[in-house]
């Protein structure tokens, strides 16, 4: 047995058990820098090689998925289901569909999943998948092939009991229906087997707007632990879709000022901030036209920056909303020069290893996505509660219970997070994570 654990041995280990996959390497090391030294004061999990067990999933399906586009060519896509860890409830986590899918991007987010699950407090297992499936500029019915053809694999593998995906990148509202539909076709059965769904056939209100609005909750959060009011705060939002645009929404209704949002063509800017007639048009823009930014109406309020992040404009709170490591080290090192005081991170592992790095040795309050953007599970959670017991709730009532999921997760990072004069979030929301799927492994033995 080993008596105590060293981060750079451990990720040897990992590296040559899972090698090329940089992001699930790069995400294992983030967490695992502040839980190692837990775990070296904690034997038992030491003996029982929890860290070992946990990076490695419970199982990984990965599947051909052959449709035809419109002018009747066979396409070919690979489809995936990561099934990360099943110790506190079924596995739980979203599909993406993005050209850049792969086995690390999936790992990467099925681990951060299994932390962000356990921080909700409610009963929910980790897993995460999807396809290099490319949604943009594909027509619906396209999509709806695809849909079709992607779930008449993956439904032997998942059920209200076993595996309950959902949305992330490329998966909203019109992929999760076709993909339930053609559920329901192959197994006769309207079950509750993905989160995210239409009002009209089990979804969930304040699903839809839950990741975003969490995330502005958290921040609002973490300021006020730090006295700091949320009011006139300029923020950069990045990202133009679920997460970024609900949560300008919320920012909004806190008086926040938003001046940016962005998609894959560059940047929006709105030097006076953008108003909420504005936001209207965005969201008409990007999820019912599904249009890029680059082509926006031409208007007075606003700029455009092609190819460009926001990340170098003056401003108070970033609220990365996009991707993963779209936050570089030039980025982060412009916002501590312009003194940006908080970012709170609604994307799953926005910074580079680098860019984190910089922000957690500077003053900058940091809400790591596992904290910050946990809303959208957490709600999804809801979800599969409202469907077994058959009734749905009210939209104040579900708003009021995210409010408090947020800030109990927050509370759960003040409490884990050490004594210094400012509360280590990252620290927080890793170790309060840990040690509820640590307890959970240890009570099964040795399985
Ligand atoms: P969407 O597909 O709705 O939106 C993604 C947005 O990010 C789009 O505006 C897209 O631009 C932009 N984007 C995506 N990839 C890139 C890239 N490589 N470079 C630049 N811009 C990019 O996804 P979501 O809003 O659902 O997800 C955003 C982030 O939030 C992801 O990290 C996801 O994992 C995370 N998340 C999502 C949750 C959810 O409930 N949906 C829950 C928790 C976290 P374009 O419009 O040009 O495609
Ligand atoms: O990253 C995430 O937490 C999500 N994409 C949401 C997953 C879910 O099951 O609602």
């Amino acid at each position: 047995m080993p008596n105590k654990l060293d981060i750079n041995a451990f990720m040897d280990g990992l590296q040559r058990r899972n090698p090329g996959e940089q992001e699930f390497h790069q995400a294992v090391r983030d967490v695992f820098e502040t839980v190692i030294p837990f775990v070296n004061y904690n034997k038992k999990y030491l003996d029982a090689r929890i860290l070992e067990r946990m990076t490695e999933p419970d199982k990984t399906v990965v599947f051909r998925v052959c449709w035809e586009d419109d002018d009747k060519n066979i396409r070919v896509n690979r489809g995936y289901r990561v099934q990360f860890n099943n110790s506190i409830g079924p596995y739980k986590g979203g599909l993406r569909f993005h050209p850049s899918v792969n086995l690390s991007i999936l790992k990467f987010l099925g681990f951060e999943q299994t932390f962000k699950n356990s921080l909700t407090t409610l009963p929910i297992g980790a897993g995460k998948g999807g396809s290099d499936f490319n949604p943009k500029g594909k027509s619906d019915r396209e999509v709806m092939r695809f849909c079709q053809s992607y779930m008449t694999q993956l439904y032997q593998h998942i059920g209200p009991d076993m595996d309950v995906p959902a949305g992330d990148i490329g998966v909203g509202a019109r992929e999760i229906s076709y993909l339930f539909g053609q559920h329901k076709r192959i197994t006769h059965k309207f079950l509750s087997v993905l989160t995210g769904k239409g009002l009209e056939f089990g979804g969930s209100l304040v699903r839809t707007e839950a990741t975003g609005y969490g995330n502005a909750y958290f921040a609002t959060e973490m300021l006020q632990q730090h006295d700091i009011d949320i009011k006139d705060k300029r923020c950069l939002v990045s990202g133009a879709g679920n997460v970024a645009i609900y949560c300008v929404e919320k920012l909004l209704q806190l008086e926040a000022v938003v001046l940016t949002l962005s998609d894959s063509s560059g940047t929006l800017y709105a030097k006076d901030g953008i108003s909420k007639e504005m936001l209207e048009d965005i969201k008409q823009y990007k999820f019912e036209a599904r249009k890029s930014f680059s082509e926006f109406p031409k208007n007075k309020q606003y700029k455009f920056f092609e190819n460009k992040k926001p990340w170098h404009i003056e401003a108070d709170i970033a609220l990365p909303c996009a991707t993963q490591n779209e936050i570089e080290k030039s980025d982060m090192k412009a916002m501590i020069k312009n003194g940006i005081i908080a970012l709170s991170e609604g994307a799953n592992m926005p910074c580079t290893s680098d860019a984190t790095k910089l922000l957690r040795e500077s003053d900058i309050l940091y809400a790591p996505g596992k904290a910050a953007n946990a809303g959208g599970v957490a709600v999804s959670a809801l979800e599969m509660s409202q469907n077994s017991q058959r009734l749905s709730w009210s939209a104040e009532e579900l708003e009021r219970k995210l409010r408090e999921i947020m800030q109990n997760i927050h509370s759960q990072c003040v409490k884990n997070g050490g004594d210094g004069k400012q509360t280590d979030y990252v620290q927080g929301a890793n170790i309060a994570g840990f040690i509820k799927i640590a307890e959970a492994m240890l009570a099964y033995g040795i399985v």
